[in-house]
């Protein structure tokens, strides 16, 4: 079997914004279709992201570029087998050369890389998640069991994901693990609701930001915690037991000039002033997760930090989703949890060699959505396949978040009826 036609087009994201969508046409007459999601708080090693530069369509944003580029990759692909990620990851990214992937674009690449898995899954007449599990397997030599993700669900949004002077950029919900997946959303979907309604009374505003939170004009961030405790009270659950609470602090995006800079508590932290004031707050709130607590380049407070605390400490920016970065975090005993996003590193096989890395060292991984997101719900298959634990992909609200959390609903039915 063979790749016989590789044709892309710009389709929109949720946030207005033009990305990848590629079909990968086998001639067996299966067809593997994939689009490409896009972050705004980025880590600055990412691979890639082409867009055309070009002001006169959608502000030079277009990625009419990497449609051609994704279109190319058919005269190194014509031989390889679809059935072989490997091979044709390694192709995409021997015919791209660069470190980062800047030449085709790391959306291009990627958009290639998922569409190929699709249309494998399709002409072998299985399901994606039984499809990447199969290639999962192969890659760590174990009989790795699938297992219905615990979602994180991100119902109030700030920093860089929404227009208010909330610090904090994700304040997200987890439903306990005694919870199978459908009531576990359930018991998020009542929370939201009451937290919505709780807003209102407040005369709050219920507006949303980029992955479907609210986003009102709060400032401090124990403000937005005491708020989401009520409404899980209101919801007649109890906080810790039933549903906890996980942070993404994004703290990159509040590092200038060596210190951070917290709008809402209109104060500036050093490392270790930001130490101490994120240790206070997780205690006092008995937050169960963080991600991102410190700049990217600030490793010496995240090595402290980790030392200190045994709660889940997430690796988002600091790690990129590459085993070099996580090599080095684990060396240094960085962080005990990677986010991985697939298009911080830009294809299948490396995300998936990432995944094994951090399982081996025992870190936890939590497979991610982007703020910029599309109808496509691979990754909901892909945290299914390689049994990744957690997953986060925003609030229970919006067809972009909605995607993955009703894909993994119709994955849980089809394994445990
Ligand atoms: C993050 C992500 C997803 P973005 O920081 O974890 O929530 O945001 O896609 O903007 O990087
Ligand atoms: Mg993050």
């Amino acid at each position: 079997m063979k790749i016989s036609r590789i044709k892309s087009i710009e389709v929109l994201d949720s946030r207005a914004r033009p990305t990848l969508c590629t079909s990968v046409y086998l001639d067996d007459g299966s067809i593997g279709q994939a689009m490409v999601p896009s972050g705004a708080s980025t880590g600055q090693l990412e691979a890639y992201e082409l867009r055309d530069g070009d002001k006169q369509r959608y502000g030079g944003l277009g990625v009419q570029g990497a449609v051609k580029n994704s279109e190319e990759t058919l005269k190194i692909l014509r031989e390889v087998s679809p059935e072989d990620q490997l091979e044709i990851d390694n192709k995409l990214i021997e015919f791209d050369a660069t470190e980062n992937k800047s030449k085709l674009g790391a959306n291009a690449i990627l958009s290639v890389s998922l569409a190929c898995a699709r249309a494998a899954s399709k002409s072998m007449n299985t399901s994606l998640y039984e499809y990447l599990n199969i290639m999962y397997k192969g890659m760590t030599n174990k009989d790795s069991a699938m297992s219905i993700p615990v979602p994180m669900l991100n119902i109030m949004n700030g920093g860089c994901h929404a227009n208010n002077s909330v610090d904090i950029q994700e304040f997200m919900i987890i439903p306990s693990k005694k919870f199978n997946f459908k009531d576990g959303l359930m018991k998020s979907v009542e929370v939201y609701n009451h937290l919505k309604n709780l807003l209102k009374e407040k005369g709050l505003s219920v507006s949303v930001g980029d992955e479907g939170g609210f986003a009102p004009s709060l400032k401090k961030s124990e403000e937005v915690l005491d708020l989401i405790i009520e409404s899980i009270e209101r919801a007649g659950l109890t906080y810790l037991d039933d549903i906890s609470i996980a942070l993404d602090c994004a703290a990159s995006e509040l590092f200038t000039e060596n210190s951070y800079r917290l709008i809402g508590e209109n104060k500036n932290f050093s490392s270790e002033q930001m130490i101490y004031y994120l240790e206070s707050l997780i205690n006092k709130y008995e937050i169960k997760s963080v991600e991102d607590p410190f700049d990217e380049t600030d490793w010496d407070a995240w090595k402290t930090f980790t030392n200190n605390n045994d709660f889940q400490i997430v690796g988002d920016d600091i790690f990129v989703t590459k085993e070099k970065l996580l090599k080095k975090g684990i060396k240094n005993k960085v962080a005990n949890s990677i986010l991985i996003k697939l298009n911080q590193v830009g294809t299948l096989s490396e995300t998936l060699q990432t995944i094994c890395l951090a399982k081996k060292n025992g870190y936890k991984t939590i497979i991610s959505h982007r703020s910029g997101e599309t109808e496509d719900s691979f990754i909901a298959d892909l945290a299914v396949a390689v049994d990744a634990g957690q997953i986060k992909t925003g609030a229970p609200a919006r067809s972009d978040r909605t995607a993955k959390y009703n894909r993994l609903l119709l994955i849980e039915d089809e394994l445990y009826p």
